[in-house]
């Protein structure tokens, strides 16, 4: 089932999720109707509090060299946790809750996460460039951070101008 998904400014966006404790067939309806949602709204990435879900879930599906994804790459991270990184990169990001707008991000280069697979599995990630991009910007979704409240001020004035600008225009044309 395709969820609705929630976008700035909703409040919900900036508050920590919750901790999966059962790995059960309400996780898995959870991740199936994600993955639904996030290929419906053309995707690479979801975390569970954007369809409104305060759990630390989060799945990953990035594109092949043709721009095509394959359900066979789906990565699924149940209670992620980073717990090694190295160096720097920057990264023009977009978000399906920040509907329109993509800027540059740095983050770090490499990522080592440990998490659980959707049975409960321990499992270790090793990954770096876009994937681990990709990793670090869901797993701020799960501690209420956007990827807009990396931008220097500037940039984010900038956003919260352009927001208002397409608000307005909304509203006018009912
Ligand atoms: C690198 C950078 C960011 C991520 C996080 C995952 N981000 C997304 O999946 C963003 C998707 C997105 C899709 C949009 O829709 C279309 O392109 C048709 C979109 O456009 C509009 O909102 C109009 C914006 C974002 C992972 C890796
Ligand atoms: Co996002």
């Amino acid at each position: 089932m395709i969820r609705q998904i929630i976008t700035y400014p909703d409040k919900r966006l900036f508050m920590r999720s919750n901790e999966v404790e059962c790995f059960d067939k309400e996780l898995h309806t959870l991740l199936d109707d994600m993955y639904e949602t996030m290929r419906a709204k053309n995707g690479i990435g979801l975390a569970a509090i954007q369809v409104a879900v305060p759990l630390r879930a989060l799945i990953i599906n990035l594109p092949d060299e043709e721009g095509k994804q394959h359900k066979e790459d789906l990565l699924e991270l149940i209670n992620p946790v980073i717990i090694e990184s190295k160096g720097t990169q920057v990264y023009t990001e977009g978000c399906l809750s920040v509907p329109e707008y993509y800027d540059d991000v740095e983050r770090a280069e490499w990522v080592r996460v440990e998490y659980h697979d959707r049975y409960g599995n321990k499992k270790r990630i090793e990954t770096d460039g876009l994937l681990a991009v990709a990793i670090q910007h869901e797993m701020d979704h799960l501690n209420g951070h956007l990827f807009i409240e990396k931008l220097p001020y500037l940039k984010r004035k900038k956003f919260e101008k352009e927001w208002k600008k397409k608000k307005k225009a909304a509203k006018a044309k009912g």
